[in-house]
């Protein structure tokens, strides 16, 4: 009998279709086609129209901020965020900017981008957030910011790492690409630091196709931003600084207005779908969910798990072989970690210790896959696919291990095993 074996011992996959890593839940094209036809008729598709400057109102207003300044990706507002940053200081000496290692690599190379130098910091074991401790260890004279990643949607220690901030007079900003909707003591995600960059790009919680904004109180920093991504032009073709086109469209503003009525809805389903999983799967040893602590609200971005082999019976990448073969289709954020990326391997690394916890994170992460529409018959399914893969570890671990001359009658019994 195969009914309850492991696909990938030859059992029949959990998931008929492919379970992807995310499904992104946009507004039906009823809700903005008038506008969006409006828009196509007059022509008036950039610029700064009348959808995106709307677009900026709501969600600086949803956030409980000043400002919120839209650009047409999260890389590009990284990148403008900090060359502002490094115009406000006009001092060469500071150039260091300091970052966690477990980020996606759009963190580390906006900061080069923007002319400056990427310093990695150590992570948290439980939430994967910047370690203020390694922080401290880092920041000198040469550091112009400090930039906490609010990685899989669980914010920042955002109370210390302001405190070094305001203590070693460094800028502290976030990278808040995936933390749309998400909380620290009640507060939305938007307000902390001097300022905080979203990603609306397809794959997040607020997908827009492509789209990023920056989140700020300052009012002279929403000012140079929105200088910056117009050329750098004040509107008399004179450019004052050497500024970019990062201009969001209106189509895509259109979808971040219609987001923007479903995103509570949506982080509360990502919500109960990742209580349901974390539940079921408390059982099964080897398996360390993300912590989420205490003042926080998650917005489940990604539902993150650290698989331990020896508890679990199975390395994280025989675990993520195992779920492909269920149709299940895992993503290993963030391996390898941003110092081990041929791009940044060799960077000059200032004293403070290694980046041990980064490692451990990373080798082991695996994120399964969640959505604002799931249901809890797929989460309870891909629950199941887990706990079958644990119960059948040993046996998955000797068809991975094994020699191409020894996987073939390992295969052939598991054949015979189908037929029967
Ligand atoms: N900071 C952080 C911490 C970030 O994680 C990111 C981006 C950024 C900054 C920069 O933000 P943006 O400049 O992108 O606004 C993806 C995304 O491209 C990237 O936005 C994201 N982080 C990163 C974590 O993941 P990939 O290469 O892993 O994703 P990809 O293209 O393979 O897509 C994953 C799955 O999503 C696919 O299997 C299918 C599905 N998908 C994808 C796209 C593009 C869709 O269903 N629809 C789509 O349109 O990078």
């Amino acid at each position: 009998m195969t009914k309850n074996l492991p696909a990938i011992l030859g059992g029949r996959a959990q998931f008929d279709r492919p379970l992807g890593i995310v499904r992104p839940c946009l507004p039906p094209l009823a809700s903005i086609r008038d506008r969006l036809d409006g828009a196509l008729r007059t022509g008036q598709l950039t610029n700064n129209g009348q959808y995106v400057r709307e677009f900026e109102r709501q969600l600086a207003s949803w956030l409980g901020v000043r400002h919120a300044v839209a650009v047409c990706n999260a890389t590009l507002a990284l990148v403008l965020l900090l060359r502002a940053l490094r115009d406000e200081w006009r001092d060469d000496t500071r150039r260091d900017v300091i970052l966690p290692s477990f980020t996606f690599s759009a963190t580390a190379h906006a900061i080069v981008w923007a002319g400056l130098r990427p310093v990695f910091a150590d992570v948290l074991p439980d939430t994967y957030t910047l370690d203020s401790r390694s922080v401290l260890e880092r920041v000198d004279d040469s550091t112009l910011a400090i930039m906490g990643v609010h990685v899989f949607g669980h914010p920042c220690e955002v109370e210390e790492l302001e405190m070094i901030g305001r203590r070693r007079r460094v800028t502290v900003v976030y990278d808040a690409a995936h933390a749309i909707g998400s909380r620290y003591r009640g507060s939305r995600v938007g307000c902390f630091g001097a300022a905080e960059v979203f990603s609306f790009h397809a794959t997040k919680v607020f997908p827009m196709g492509e789209g990023g904004a920056v989140a700020t109180n300052d009012d002279g920093l929403a000012d140079k931003l929105r200088l910056l991504r117009e050329f750098g032009d004040p509107g008399t073709g004179n450019t004052s600084v050497p500024g970019l086109n990062a201009r969001m469209q209106e189509f895509n503003a259109l979808l971040g207005l219609e987001n923007l009525t479903r995103i509570n809805e949506h982080v509360e389903r990502r919500r109960a779908v990742a209580g349901l999983m974390r539940e079921r799967l408390a059982s099964v040893p080897g398996l360390r969910f993300q912590t989420v602590r205490p003042l926080v609200e998650t917005n489940y971005q990604n539902l993150a798990v650290c698989v331990d082999s020896t508890g679990f019976g199975l390395g994280r990448d025989d675990v993520d072989a195992a779920l492909r073969a269920e149709n299940i289709m895992c993503r290993k954020y963030f391996w390898p970690p941003l110092h081990l990326h041929d791009a940044y391997r060799g960077a000059p690394q200032p004293a403070g210790g290694d980046l041990k916890v980064t490692e451990e994170i990373s080798a082991a992460i695996l994120c399964l896959p969640i959505y604002s529409d799931m249901t809890d018959r797929e989460a309870s399914a891909l629950c199941d696919a887990i706990e079958r893969v644990h119960s059948h570890a040993r046996g998955i671990q000797a068809l991975l291990q094994s020699t191409p001359e020894e996987r073939e009658p390992m295969e052939a019994s598991i054949g015979r095993r189908t037929a029967s």
